[in-house]
């Protein structure tokens, strides 16, 4: 595989509805999208699941646009690479941090090699599920009637798992409220993403009375030791997110018993073969994983959709169809979900397995750069 062209575009989508954290809200995406070319003229596109601001992690969609126009992307236009697993290595020799942004190259990188395979990028990932199960990730709501509302509807609607966002003032009451609507039996879980402190343990503790399947990021990125006496304080299991960056961290929270579940989500991790590795420690260890979101368009979920078909991805992920986040997709056909709460593995065609709406991305395109390959120092253009 040669590329011979990098397409860098933003376009901005608007949620159906604002998504709440404890950290910010998102109202307007703006997503950073990739279209790769190859030699043979395969092609294939993928996206920067980086926010417009840093309220999830440091990236941003301009620090991701930065570090592809400037470092990452003339060097993968330099080379060959054989194969998709080796391009990680490539981009992080000397390059430090802009995981979402090495990502965004790395992973469009094993669809462009689906493409050429003739392969779905599930199949070429080793993923044997043909369907991933689903769980909905609801924003911090005006009050525990609000939320008790949308819980209810989740339920009918058929997910298997819902998830709450909770933050300091907004989470007990919210659980209780969320739980009373979903029922004794039903998947819960509540995810801080960072908002409490080692300080707050003995209220953290009372959530175990709501019976969460896991609590996920309670505490800071780097509080890997801070999360592990946290865990021995509380019954519920915990779910790490911001903390795994990478597989050595993963292995970090596995001796440190920092946790019990883990949620991957490739951008955060710098792509697919990073996830895998990921997955593949936790499965040895017998801890369960599962796919996480970051509000994708079409184009990033299929991603997910195609990671979570690995063995260990056994509880639903933040993969709810397109109807949920977007008036329109920018994916034909758009992503469903059956009525069990299971969005079906493409597996008919290669690569991620959706057709890319150009005319409707190039609507909504705001910026758009293309960087190519330099012709070698010998002249020759292969
Ligand atoms: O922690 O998973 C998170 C959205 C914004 C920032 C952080 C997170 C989320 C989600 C979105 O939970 C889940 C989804 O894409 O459906
Ligand atoms: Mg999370």
């Amino acid at each position: 595989m040669r590329l011979t062209e990098i397409e860098l575009r933003e376009i901005r989508l608007p949620l159906v509805e604002p998504f709440r954290i404890s950290s910010g809200t998102v109202i307007d995406r703006r997503i950073l999208l990739l279209r790769l070319t190859d030699e043979s003229g395969a092609q294939a596109w993928s996206e920067c699941v980086a926010f417009d601001q840093p309220i999830y992690s440091p990236e941003t969609v301009d620090t991701a646009w930065l570090a592809i126009t400037a470092w990452l992307g003339p060097r993968l236009l330099a080379v060959d690479v054989a194969r998709p697993d080796l391009v990680a290595a490539l981009l992080s020799t000397g390059v430090v941090g802009h995981a979402m942004a090495k990502a965004a190259l790395e992973m469009g990188s094993w669809a462009l090699a689906a493409e050429i395979d003739g392969v779905s990028l599930a199949t070429l990932l080793g993923g044997q599920r043909e369907r991933v199960g689903t769980g909905v990730s609801l924003g911090i709501q005006k009050s525990p009637e609000v939320l008790a509302e949308r819980v209810e509807r989740a339920r009918t609607e058929g997910y298997r798992r819902v998830k709450v966002k909770i933050a300091p003032g907004a989470d007990l009451e919210f659980l209780r409220a969320a739980r009373a609507a979903l029922g004794p039996g039903g998947d819960l879980t509540a995810d801080a993403n960072s908002a409490y402190t080692l300080d707050d343990a003995d209220h953290l503790a009372r959530i175990d009375e709501v019976d969460l399947e896991y609590l996920e990021q309670p505490l800071g990125q780097d509080d890997l030791l801070r999360h592990s006496q946290l865990q021995r304080r509380m019954k519920t299991p915990l779910c790490l997110d911001e903390s795994i960056t990478s597989v050595e961290r993963c292995e970090d929270m596995l001796s440190m018993e920092s946790g019990r579940v883990v949620n991957i989500k490739p951008g955060r991790v710098g792509g697919l073969r990073e996830s895998r590795r990921i997955h593949d420690v936790c499965e040895a260890a017998g801890v369960p994983v599962w796919c996480g979101g970051m509000l994708e368009s079409g184009i990033g979920r299929a991603y997910n959709v195609a990671l979570a078909s690995l063995s260990n991805f056994t509880l639903p992920g933040d993969i709810s169809p397109s109807n949920r986040y977007w008036a329109r997709d920018i994916v034909t056909p758009e992503w469903t979900m059956d009525k069990d709460g299971f969005v079906t593995v493409p597996r008919s065609r290669p690569g991620i397995g959706v057709n890319v709406d150009e005319v409707y991305v190039e609507e909504l395109t705001v910026r758009r750069e293309v960087l190519r390959e330099n012709p070698r120092q010998d002249g020759r253009r292969r």
